[in-house]
């Protein structure tokens, strides 16, 4: 009887309709009389949830039946951004979604605006976990995502007086129609407490972790549509709720705050994302953040396996969990106790269950980012951890002793326990020794960590265990999406949409590249795009941008390594330049529109100054006449997923800068390249690959390579450092206060001239400043930049996410496509 019930729901414009007006009677109990685009967006998403429902309910019940193995992603961040654009691109609805709403008396670009974006996350890590969310739904691996809802995303920022300030995310004030309160899937985790040995069912002497502090579990179900499949993937997140247990005794005690302060303190577990990014701070809420998503992900994962009734044995069979960076590393020693203390099995048999079932990606060499939690600390929180750790670390070092080498320095660098005091857990070490792969996230990245910080474990274990597995982005929401001119002049030149999910057809765009009508469409394309963003920028911020001028956009996360400052002091340089000139030579000049855009973590000074430099730097250079427009610069406030998206498709150049050997991979760069825009980046992360891809002459690369970069910084601590000429007139401008009162600027530039310049921007800035120059003449000849445009599009394929993601599938998880509704 349930079956004849299920109809599926109608697309034609008219069931649409319907649909919608009844979620606004009913779900949001407003009539039309009433409804503003706010409700008119519920209303809609609604009624587009509803057609997701179908696959969601689908692809679950035919996992279940099935049941093969799956894959669990496990990330601290999921930065998904808005989910209705997304969602009637899957399911191939959005033209009748665009009438219907018209016919309703609203325009659906007006309604798209008003979802808030889902900000769970910090930046390239977090991003990437939602692009490979939309590729294994795509593709239909049995994927799901686990990570925690968190009632704050990253924080909304403001600039005040050129400073960056933080306000609050609250994303869920209004009723959030893409998560599925599951309010019967709950699971306890405990803190605190001691470990006792007692007796199990077999008569065995085993260790049980008593008493503490239990805090509820409960599940959000966020669906993910996968484009052009009747699959839906899933993220389970989970948010921290007080136990429906009271302190009696407090309370009859007449302590009646005691007897309910555990119910805030378990509200509070969930309640923010860390705002740092490759900045480790070392927070006990933050220990049991990581903690409290590992132990509740874990419960529903046994659950599942258990209800198949197969021996531990087959664990790893039926499970492969992939542990995005350190942040789940406690999920190895939580599977061992749970195996050995509540399972009974015997500690090798568990080890190796434990080893087949992780692998581990590494997303960073910066040392201040890597994890690392005092053992005082991990003992009083949890207790149990501390031990099966202690005794992974023995046996591992034993191991290492017995096969490998004797060596005391040896067996000191590759122990999990550093010997500092108070002692730490080095998570990153934990992380490979219960794993069975490791990776790297761009090729030049992943060598990096065999030759240095994996070193001695590459030597142990040998190189098999360690890949590379380079970053992908999705090109649904990054081209599809967010570039629709460019998206129908694709489709239109390659004659289908095959290109959304099979991104290497992008290569026939390639004999197009030199035909002039091509071009001109092409390059229609881009001016569009940059006038849509040159809107954006006059309504939001009144800064008036020539869309004809070149678009110079470094957009992410605000860092040293990242060298905003050199982009912002070779910003200040062109500025002084164009003040020497003559009218005339004024005039032969490209004009320049240089963007930024980036939130710095709140406790980062030194990141924060650097934004403060750009909008002094702003104020005095738009506001100069005498430059005849020919520079300007735009510091966006609060860059997000759903601003990338607007200005990711404008640009001409996009920078990606960082000291060579310090950005993982980096993925804006794939980004933007995907929408034909050329990189002015150095010699490090995924751009050595683009190059590789796209060929050098389409690429603007500069700066030292990754291998010299150790030997500078040492001759620079013994020698000093050598500023270039054309470095010190920038210095100089700003300490004689052209761009206001220069003492807010000295620990900015003594980062530079007392500091030791760590991230190099003295050994780089004069090629830096000659790439300009190059990128300039470039930009003159409009028909060979507009080939160069069209050549970075179409050698894109590889960075497609589906590829990525296929290769964690057959190298690491094991796992085949499970096709649903065929
Ligand atoms: C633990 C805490 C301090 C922390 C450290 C690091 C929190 C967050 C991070 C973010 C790091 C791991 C990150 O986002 N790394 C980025 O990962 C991207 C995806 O692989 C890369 O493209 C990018 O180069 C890298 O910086």
């Amino acid at each position: 009887n349930w079956k004849k019930h299920m109809l599926p729901e109608k697309n034609d414009t008219d069931s649409i309709e319907q649909d919608i007006v009844h979620h606004t009677i009913t779900t949001l109990c407003r009539g039309v009389y009433n409804i503003d685009k706010l409700a008119m967006y519920q209303a809609t998403a609604h009624s587009v949830r509803d057609r997701l429902l179908e696959d969601w309910n689908c692809t679950q019940e035919a996992l279940h039946k099935e049941n093969p193995k799956r894959c669990y992603y496990m990330s601290m961040e999921f930065l998904i951004g808005r989910a209705l654009d997304n969602a009637l691109n899957c399911l191939k609805v959005k033209k009748n979604y665009k009438e219907s709403v018209n016919n309703l008396g609203f325009s659906l670009e007006d309604l798209l605006v008003e979802e808030k974006d889902a900000a769970l996350g910090n930046g390239g890590l977090g991003r990437l976990a939602a692009c490979y969310m939309d590729s294994t739904a795509t593709l239909d691996y049995p994927t799901w995502g686990y990570g925690l809802r968190y009632q704050y995303g990253i924080f909304k920022q403001i600039i005040k007086d050129g400073y960056q300030n933080e306000m609050p995310d609250y994303w869920l004030n209004f009723d959030n129609p893409w998560e599925f309160p599951r309010t019967d899937i709950r699971y306890e985790v405990r803190f605190h407490g001691y470990v006792a040995t007692k007796m199990n069912e077999k008569g065995e002497s085993r260790m049980s972790w008593e008493g503490g502090d239990k805090v509820q579990a409960m599940a959000y179900d966020v669906p993910i549509p996968g484009f052009d499949t009747k699959g839906c993937g899933n993220i389970r997140l989970w948010s921290s709720k007080p136990l429906n247990t009271f302190d009696f005794d407090s309370f009859n005690a007449g302590d009646y705050e005691r007897s309910v302060s555990e119910q805030t303190n378990a509200q509070n577990l969930t309640s923010v994302l860390y705002p740092n990014d490759n900045h480790l701070v070392g927070k006990e809420l933050r220990l049991k953040q990581e903690y409290f998503f590992v132990s509740a992900s874990l419960q529903d994962i046994i659950h599942r396996f258990k209800r198949a009734k197969c021996p531990w044995k087959d664990f790893p069979d039926k499970v492969a969990v992939q542990m995005n960076d350190t942040h789940p590393t406690l999920a190895v020693p939580e599977l061992q106790r749970i195996l050995v203390d509540v399972e009974g099995l015997e500690w090798d048999d568990a080890w190796d269950i434990v080893t087949r079932t992780f692998a581990f990606t590494n997303h960073t060499v910066l040392p201040e980012a890597l994890e690392c939690w005092s053992v005082p600390m991990m003992e009083k929180i949890l207790p149990r951890h501390m031990q099966i750790i202690y005794d992974i670390n023995l046996f591992f070092l034993q191991k290492v002793e017995r096969d490998f080498s004797p060596d005391r320095e040896l067996l000191k660098r590759i122990s999990i326990i550093e010997e500092t005091s108070p002692q730490q857990v080095r998570m990153a070490y934990l992380a490979v020794v219960g794993s069975h792969t490791v990776n790297g996230v761009a090729a030049l990245h992943s060598d990096l960590i065999r030759k240095n910080l994996f070193n001695d474990f590459v030597k142990y274990y040998g190189p098999e265990k360690f890949i590379n597995i380079t970053n992908g982005i999705t090109p649904r929401r990054w081209l599809y999406q967010s570039n629709p001119a460019l998206r129908d002049l694709i489709t239109k030149t390659l004659g289908s949409e095959d290109w959304a999910t099979h991104l290497d057809l992008l290569q026939g765009l390639k004999k197009y590249a030199d035909d002039a009508a091509f071009q001109d469409a092409w390059a229609d394309v881009k001016l569009q795009n940059k006038k849509r963003l040159a809107d954006w920028i006059k309504t939001n911020m009144n800064i008036t941008v020539n869309p004809h001028a070149l678009f110079d956009i470094q957009v992410k996360r605000i860092h040293e390594y990242k060298r905003q400052f050199m982009n912002i002091l070779s910003v200040i340089y062109r500025y002084k330049s164009l003040k020497k000139m003559s009218a005339e030579d004024l005039e032969q000049q490209v004009p320049r529109v240089v963007i930024f855009g980036g939130k710095a973590a709140p406790g980062y000074y030194i990141a924060k100054l650097v934004i403060k430099l750009i909008n002094s730097a702003a104020d005095v250079i738009n506001n100069d006449v005498s430059i005849k427009d020919m520079l300007k610069v735009v510091f966006i406030p609060d860059y997000n997923v759903s601003l990338a998206e607007i200005i990711v498709p404008a640009s001409d150049i996009s920078q990606h800068i960082s000291t060579a050997g310090t950005e993982a991979s980096g993925t804006s760069n794939m980004k933007f390249v995907l929408n034909g825009g050329l990189i002015l980046g150095t010699v490090d992360g995924a751009n050595i690959e683009i190059c590789e891809q796209i060929g050098k002459e389409n690429i603007f690369m500069f700066g030292v390579l990754a291998d010299a970069v150790d030997d500078i910084r040492h001759n620079q601590k013994y020698h000093g450092l050598f500023i270039d000429a054309s470095l010190q007139v920038v210095i100089d401008a700003i300490q004689g206060g052209e761009f206001g009162d220069p003492s807010v600027f000295g620990p900015l530039i003594n980062t530079l001239t007392y500091g030791g310049d760590y991230y190099l921007i003295s050994t780089d800035f004069k090629s830096y400043l000659q790439e300009h120059t190059v990128v300039d003449d470039t930009f003159r000849d409009r028909a060979v930049w507009n080939k160069k445009s069209i050549m970075c599009t179409a050698g894109m394929g590889f960075f497609s996410s589906d590829r990525a993601v296929r290769t964690y599938a057959e190298k690491i998880w094991k796992l085949k496509p499970f096709k649903v509704g065929v």
